[in-house]
């Protein structure tokens, strides 16, 4: 075959991992892009496996896919590296180069492997010290006798860990091992340590903090010691020498543990550090460690130790001040100049025993920081000096939500080098992106994108400044589409939806938030709410839509199956939904700041729609999987709820028995209407409520996300964009008046006069009312995945409100997906990119439809597009 007309594979994937290094699968499934030339298809491919006793040669397999194909040899085993490249045949029988080669390396996958110990520091007399529990350093001196060939450092902690080898710092990963539900799963991690270990005496040190483990947590006052009282570290570090013999160094009892120089640290309240503590050398070979405690150990199961499907928590950016103000002789006022999440570096001189304090808050009141949205985290960090040369420090365990810092006993030079914000989330492959000609709009874009990342901080959360940072349900689920269209966060949540369904209760219940603490009377014991338990179905439906990943749906059916079976329990004998505690459509902008639940549409209708939708989603997950009973089951399920949601809601008129925007929208979306005439009817209904509300917003959680799609599918798409470009509050480019870098919680976190609202709960950063991005991506650039993983993708730009070009790129499973469009005098301009192996049409405004070719390709329509009849339901 000619050299133009070659396919050239990218290197091949594996499972969802960024970083493929001490997966926890034997069998990951492998993934590959190709660039071919238009017209050519995969007609077969086949893979190459190089493991340690050879290479191993796949017949070839005819296929045409390319995403997740099964693991093609014998499982690997723990610790087993490998080596996978992938070559295709197309339609025209010529065979392509190799890809080039993906690495990857298994974790340890047997309980069995783990020779490591849980050690402790004795409880006495260092855990509490003075009423503190000041967080320890472990150390251990070692030999190694014989040349190192690799090692691997296999690691976790009760609790907050950093290590050491020799002095330097291992891997650079923030707040490691993350929170899950730790009694069930608790993540190790991996690193490649051969460059830190040298011939001869070698040292492993470790810092612990509270942190998930038994830090405090959760509102009105938190609870401590949430999964026990005692940090601890279970280390193993594996040497293989050059002469093939192995070397272990494990956590035991030979290990030793003293104070180190942090004070106190705590997720919520920030750290305290006091350089005139640091021991030198105390990682490394040398250091006399007579006066450091014996460690005990404590339990912890290895059958609980997984390894991560996700990326880790790291420091992405860094953001210097963007204005620093001198409020009185020794203060600081800094605006970082973006409402970010991470933790402030400073540089600074001074005498020893100098404290410098760094207070963090997300807004200003009267010139000062407004702390009182934090309610009881105090996010504040403390650095005491050591008196020495420049001295730089960033805290080591702790994490706040913050725009504006105030220091206090600033001792550093030039703020704009001596001082930077670093932000820290997951390290999640950015794969979407969106652009038009409104720079408001765009900026409305950019602010979900920095919710997104401050809230993606190993789990879910719904904010990351106040005493929660918790991973409410409600919150993803609403907002999963937008974030896989994002970011590629199918590691990160396919680790939380199974600590949900770890965590759901025995008769289905899906916990408010997970992992579940203690939340006062109000969330504990959990009850089954509508929207927000939902998330066991809708979000792995969500993420297979971007995916294509069917294991996902293996993996989560039983919880969603779970979840709706307690609702058929729960439900009258008609299928109505109908009592009960529900949050409704929660943070309506019509509910009083203190009772955010006290929405105007009927908090039964909601459930019951959800109800219904949830079964569709668990009938269409049946289907997928091929369990047609349970599909068959699921589906008339789905449909009688539909009937008793009709029966009780849809009056004969056509209107609503709430007539409300959310009610109309959930209806339209959920697809819980007679027939296309009771459609027309309701989106005629839902966009004169629109209009006769000013076009300001009337939704809540439940709503948002479905108003503007509801509105651009029932032949009112110039009504949504009224409603998209509204400023006056409450609407979505409202908050961008007070310059709002982040999606708030309320549509007036900032009221109109400037002041913070009153709400006891009162977030600036909060994804949830931001998935009106999704719509952005899908209508307003107009692109959407018509099948699974962009397989087939379908091109709807719907151009209005005056804007005159818009784009949008997504990194989908088979490669670049992208348009844009630009409107001029005589037609509408459509840049296309399909990527190889999936199909792509153009649904124009008008109801026509242009099939396109994988490759880029313009289109030219004359004339100006008009609109086209509502289409009659719902599946992006
Ligand atoms: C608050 C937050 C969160 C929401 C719950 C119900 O704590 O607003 O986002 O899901 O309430």
């Amino acid at each position: 075959m000619n050299h133009e007309s070659t396919p050239v594979v990218a290197t091949p994937t594996a499972e969802h991992h960024r970083e493929p290094f001490g997966i926890g699968e034997s069998q990951p499934r492998i993934s590959w892009k190709t660039i071919a030339p238009t017209g050519w298809s995969q007609q077969a491919y086949q893979l190459e496996i190089a493991r340690a006793d050879g290479t191993h040669l796949t017949d070839w397999v005819v296929s045409e896919d390319s995403v997740l194909v099964d693991w093609p040899d014998r499982p690997l085993t723990s610790r087993e590296p490998a080596e996978i490249r992938v070559r295709v045949r197309g339609s025209d029988a010529g065979v392509g180069d190799w890809s080039p080669a993906l690495r990857l390396e298994t974790g340890l996958l047997e309980p069995t492997d783990w020779s490591a110990h849980a050690i402790s520091p004795p409880r006495h007399p260092l855990e509490r010290l003075d009423g503190e529990r000041r967080p320890p350093l472990l150390r251990k001196d070692f030999q190694t006798g014989k040349e190192v060939e690799r090692a691997r450092l296999y690691v976790t902690a009760h609790g907050l860990y950093e290590i050491e080898i020799n002095g330097r710092r291992v891997g650079d990963h923030t707040l490691a091992p993350g929170w899950t539900s730790y009694d069930h799963r608790l993540r190790y991690q991996t690193h490649d340590v051969t460059e830190h270990l040298r011939a001869g005496d070698n040292t492993i040190g470790a810092w612990l903090a509270d942190g998930w483990y038994r830090g405090r947590l959760g509102f009105g006052g938190g609870y401590s010691d949430l999964y026990g009282d005692r940090l601890a570290l279970i280390a193993q570090l594996e040497i293989v020498h050059r002469d093939g013999t192995r070397t272990t160094i494990d956590t035991d009892t030979s290990w030793r543990a003293a104070h180190g120089p942090i004070v106190s640290s705590g997720l919520l309240d920030g750290e305290t550090y006091d350089a005139r503590d640091e021991q030198p050398g105390w990682s490394s070979p040398g250091f006399g460690d007579s006066d450091w405690a014996s460690v005990d150990i404590v339990p912890r199961d290895p059958q609980t130790l997984v390894a991560p499907t996700g990326p880790p928590v790291r420091c992405t950016e860094e953001i210097a001040p963007a204005q620093v103000t001198v409020l009185d002789a020794d203060r600081l006022l800094v605006d970082f100049g973006q409402n970010l999440v991470g933790r402030i570096r400073i540089s600074v001189t001074g005498p020893a025993g100098h404290t410098v304090v760094i207070r963090h808050a997300e807004v200003l009141q009267d010139g000062e920081l407004c702390v009182r949205p934090l309610r009881d985290a105090l996010s504040t960090d403390r650095y005491v000096l050591q008196g020495g040369d420049r001295e730089t420090w960033e805290p080591r365990f702790t994490i706040h939500g913050f725009r504006y810092a105030e220091i206090t006993g600033w001792r550093g030079g030039d703020p704009r080098r001596d001082i930077v914000a670093r932000v820290h989330h997951t390290d999640m492959a950015r794969t979407g992106w969106f652009a038009c000609s409104n720079d408001q709009v765009n900026r409305l874009h950019e602010n979900v994108v920095w919710s997104l990342r401050g809230n993606f901080v190993d789990l879910p959360t719904d904010c990351p400044q106040r005493d929660e940072r918790l991973g409410w349900t409600g919150d993803i689920q609403v907002f999963a589409p937008t974030a896989a269209f994002l970011y590629d966060c199918h590691g990160m949540l396919a680790s939380w939806l199974r600590d949900v369904a770890v965590e759901q209760h025995d008769d289905g219940t899906v916990p408010w938030y997970v992992p579940a603490i203690p939340g006062g009377p109000q969330w504990t014991p959990a009850r089954p709410g509508a929207g927000w338990g939902d998330v066991v179905a809708l979000t792995p439906w969500a993420l297979y839509q971007d995916s294509g990943d069917t294991g996902l749906l293996a993996a989560q059916y039983d919880s969603a199956r779970r979840w709706v079976g307690l609702l058929t329990e729960l439900a009258d004998p008609s299928g109505l939904w109908n009592h009960g505690y529900q949050l409704g459509d929660w943070l309506d902008p019509s509910a009083p700041p203190e009772d955010p639940g006290a929405g105007r549409t009927d908090r039964h209708l909601i459930a019951t729609a959800y109800y219904a939708w949830s079964a569709r989603h668990t009938a269409w997950i049946a289907g997928v999987l091929g369990l047609e009973e349970d599909c068959q089951r699921y589906e008339e399920l789905a449909h009688r709820v539909r009937q008793a949601f009709i029966d009780a809601y849809v009056l004969p008129s056509g209107l609503m028995t709430s007539d409300t925007q959310t009610a109309y929208a959930v209806a339209l979306q959920f697809d819980l209407l007679p027939g296309p005439a009771a459609r027309t009817t309701a989106g005629d209904r839902l966009a004169e409520l629109v209009a006769g509300g000013g076009h300001t917003i009337q939704t809540g959680f439940i709503g948002t996300p479905l108003v503007t799609p509801a509105l651009s599918t029932t032949h009112h798409v110039d009504t949504a964009y009224t409603l998209l470009l509204q400023q006056d509050c409450p609407s979505w480019l409202y908050a961008l008046k007070h310059d709002a870098t982040t999606i708030w919680e309320r549509w007036d976190s900032m009221l109109p006069d400037g002041t913070v609202n009153p709400g006891e709960m009162t977030s600036f950063n909060h994804y949830a009312l931001g998935a009106v991005a999704q719509w952005l991506h899908t209508t307003v650039a107009g692109l959407t995945a018509a099948a699974p993983g962009y397989r087939d993708i379908a091109f709807r730009p719907r151009p209005g409100g005056g804007i005159t070009w818009a784009d949008a790129a997504h990194e989908s499973p088979y490669g670049r997906v992208a348009i844009r469009w630009e409107l001029h005098a005589s037609g509408i301009k459509v840049h296309t990119t399909v990527p190889t192996g999936a199909t792509a049409r153009i649904e124009w405004p008008d109801g026509g439809v242009t099939t396109l070719a994988a490759g880029t390709t313009t289109t030219w329509r004359p004339e100006r597009p008009t609109e086209r009849p509502a289409s009659p339901t719902r599946h992006d």
